[in-house]
């Protein structure tokens, strides 16, 4: 593990948090971190709102100040400054290939579970005006999510991107433990998701 210093990542609970902290595991890097308690409502607290106004976390704080919010962007200034091992991509192809995984996971899985979440559970009655049908038909969705990426892997390939770990299995990663947190996980009779998710488990980074 490589220790960084001269900032601060705000993190807690969460699959953006958990992201970010996948990520710099994957990538050998140490951080120091603060732990933002959702229970004790710490993201709505002043200091935290003073450093994103959306009250969410990650945040990453550098030395000089400069604030980095969004799980994504704070990856990507890590994957510039430490470019190995390359989980954005090396080249133009598989740049594009992580990139347009990337896009559709979060945009197909990890949006509809997120739906189910944010339009059910009380953690965001506050945030939104909460529709509980629409929570109901996004769960009854997100099978058919994760059996769409089970025929999308079904040519064999490792890695949901291609040959190589990436960012991408990362976002899957997440969308596995959401959706399991949630009772939405990976159904069964998906045999070539289900392989890359117990890949995925037994990787060290899970536990990040
Ligand atoms: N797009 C942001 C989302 C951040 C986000 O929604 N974080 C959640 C925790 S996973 C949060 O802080 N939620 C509290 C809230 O929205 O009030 C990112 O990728 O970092």
């Amino acid at each position: 593990m490589k220790k960084l210093t001269g900032m601060t990542l705000h993190q807690g609970e969460g699959p953006n948090s958990y992201r970010v902290r996948i990520f710099l595991a994957e990538k050998g890097l140490e951080v120091p971190m603060t732990y933002v308690d959702f229970g004790k409502a710490e993201h709505k607290a002043p200091e935290l709102l003073k450093l994103n106004s959306l009250g969410q976390i990650p945040v990453l704080v550098l030395e000089d100040g400069t604030v980095i919010t969004e799980s994504v962007a704070i990856c990507r200034y890590f994957e510039a400054l430490h470019p190995e091992p390359a989980l954005f991509g090396a080249d133009a192809l598989s740049i594009a290939r992580i990139e347009m995984w990337n896009r559709r996971l979060e945009l197909e899985v990890f949006g509809t579970i997120g739906n189910v979440a944010l339009h059910s559970s009380d953690f965001f009655k506050d945030r939104l005006v909460q529709f509980p049908a629409f929570a109901e038909t996004q769960k009854q969705a997100v099978p058919h999510k994760w059996a769409w990426l089970d025929r999308e892997m079904s040519d064999g390939r490792p890695f949901i991107a291609g040959d190589n770990f990436s960012f991408a299995d990362i976002n899957g990663m997440v969308c596995s433990w959401l959706g399991e947190v949630f009772g939405m996980g990976i159904p069964d009779g998906l045999p070539n998701v289900r392989r890359w998710d117990e890949r995925m488990r037994s990787r060290p980074s899970w536990k990040a």
